[in-house]
Parts: C-alpha cells; structure tokens; sequence
C-alpha cells in the first residue's frame, strides 16, 4: 500500500514522497533515524523527521558540497568531514587519487549503521583504507586538533536545529579556520538561501569573521524544501575560480553534476543575498 513520508517545515510546508515502506526506523541517543523507500528517488534518509538525502538525488548534493573545496585547495591529502553518515560525502572525497587521509567524525554511529546496511549506493567508499571514520562530537573534535593540519574541511551537518546548530555557528567556524591549513579550503552545507536566509546568512556572516575568502554557492536539491539549496565556501588563500584543472577533468570522468561549468555558475550571487552581504 502507498503512503506518504513528509518532512513538515516549520509548519508551513511540506516536502512529501509517495513510498512503499520502511526499510529501518530506529531512535538513538540523539535522534530518530529512519530509511524508507520511495517511488521517485529510491531509498531515502530522514532525521527527525527531515530529508537528508535520497538514492536518485543524493549527487546534486554530495559532488556539490565535496568537488569545489577539492579541485581548488592547494593540496588536497588530508580532509576532515564532520557528519557525513550516509557515507557520500566520503565516497566523492576518495574519488581524488591525490587525498591520502580523510578523517569523518559522524556523531551518531546509528545514521552509519543504518547506511551501511540500506543504502549501499551512497556508501561505497567504506572500505576504503584511505577513510578513518570516528563516532564523536565533531565540533569537540575540531578542537582537539593541531592548528593548520587540513587541506580540505567538510561540514555535511543536518539542518541548523538540534545536535547540528553548533556547525553554523561562530566559535565552531574560528576553530575550523584555525585548524586548516593557509591553503586549504573549507565547505559547508549552508541551507535554503529562501527558506533559511537567517541561517544562511548567519553562516555566512561567521565565515567572513574568520576567512579571508567567504563565498556562497548555489544548486538544486528536489529533497530539500524551497528548490534552491546552498554551500559555502571558505579559505584563508584560495579563489573558488583557480580551479586544478587536472582535478576538474578527473572529476568530471566520474561525477553527475559537477563540472568546470557548474562549479563556475553555481558562484553567481543572487541580488538579495549581495545585498543583505553588502549591508549587513
Ligand atoms: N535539509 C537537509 C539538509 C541536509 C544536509 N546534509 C545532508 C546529509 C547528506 N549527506
């Protein structure tokens, strides 16, 4: 029998998929993880109720929040993911045969073992011997590290409320920058530039407090709620538009979305946000 599986945001929307059952529902210590299966994206992750990614669509998401940071940082042999439990962050990281280290501390070992078992796709880079994947606060362990240590820094938290607030916020920023090194690249999810303007900007706002270099970047994620999705870029050195070229030609031999193309578009600024950067 049909049902619908809906993520209701805030009260005034909901994004609803039409699905057939649930592949795992299981609550842990900090949030209710749950796979199901849908008819037009195939199998879907929800926390607590909200959409994080979906087989059919996880690529305009994953190879957009990874391949900029990697195909511009100066070197890209260690990465640090923070969150990420669906494993596809890591899996469009290790494409790059140049990354020899990628640490992801995931808070929630249940998101990962529920991946594991039930979306295989997502998560084909487990075995790689490049990944160490570590059950932590991410935030406690950004600070624990050495200063300047990361080539690249990748924040692939849930949205701003709950256990993933503390990744947009100002003292979790001044840490990262603190541990990347001066040409390293920092990105993070960053939200609906419509729908979570106040949390986008107030990212955005916290990178330019601690990076010589803040951009916004934009795409399109189905799942998520108000179309538009955003990134954000950050570094001490780097232009997002320097690209490697020989990292952009590797990539896109394997990549869905990305190429030199939409890495260069996906930096266009709408005007509001130009604005609201320009004054405020
Ligand atoms: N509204 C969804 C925001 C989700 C960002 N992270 C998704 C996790 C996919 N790896």
């Amino acid at each position: 029998m049909a049902v619908w599986y809906e993520e209701h945001f805030e009260e005034k929307m909901r994004v609803a998929l039409k699905g057939s059952r649930v592949l795992f529902s299981e609550r842990s210590e900090f949030q209710l993880v749950e796979i199901v299966e849908t008819e037009l994206l195939g199998r879907a992750l929800m926390l607590d109720g909200l959409w994080m990614c979906a087989e059919q669509d996880e690529k305009s998401y994953h190879e957009m929040l990874t391949h900029p940071a990697l195909t511009t940082a100066r070197e890209i042999s260690r990465v640090l993911i923070i969150g990420g439990g669906d494993g596809g962050t890591a899996r469009e990281v290790l494409r790059h045969a140049e990354v020899e280290q990628v640490t992801m501390v995931e808070l929630d070992e249940l998101v990962v073992r529920a991946s594991k078992a039930h979306l295989p796709s997502i998560g084909q880079a487990w075995g790689d011997p490049r990944l160490d994947l570590r059950f932590e606060d991410g935030a406690a362990y950004v600070r624990d590290q050495d200063a300047a240590s990361y080539d690249v820094i990748l924040i692939d938290g849930s949205d701003p409320v709950g256990p993933a607030a503390a990744l947009f916020g100002a003292d979790f920023m001044s840490q990262c920058a603190r541990v990347l090194k001066p040409g390293g690249v920092f990105a993070a999810q960053a939200g609906s530039p419509l729908l979570q303007r106040d949390e986008h900007l107030g990212l955005l706002s916290a990178m330019r407090g601690v990076f010589a270099v803040t951009r916004p970047y934009y795409g399109n994620v189905i799942l998520y709620p108000g179309g538009a999705w955003s990134w954000a870029f950050g570094s001490h050195e780097v232009d997002p538009a320097h690209l490697h070229e020989s990292r952009v030609v590797a990539a896109e031999a394997v990549t869905d979305i990305y190429n030199r193309d939409v890495h260069l578009g996906a930096f266009a600024v709408p005007n509001h946000i130009k604005r609201a950067l320009r004054d405020g």
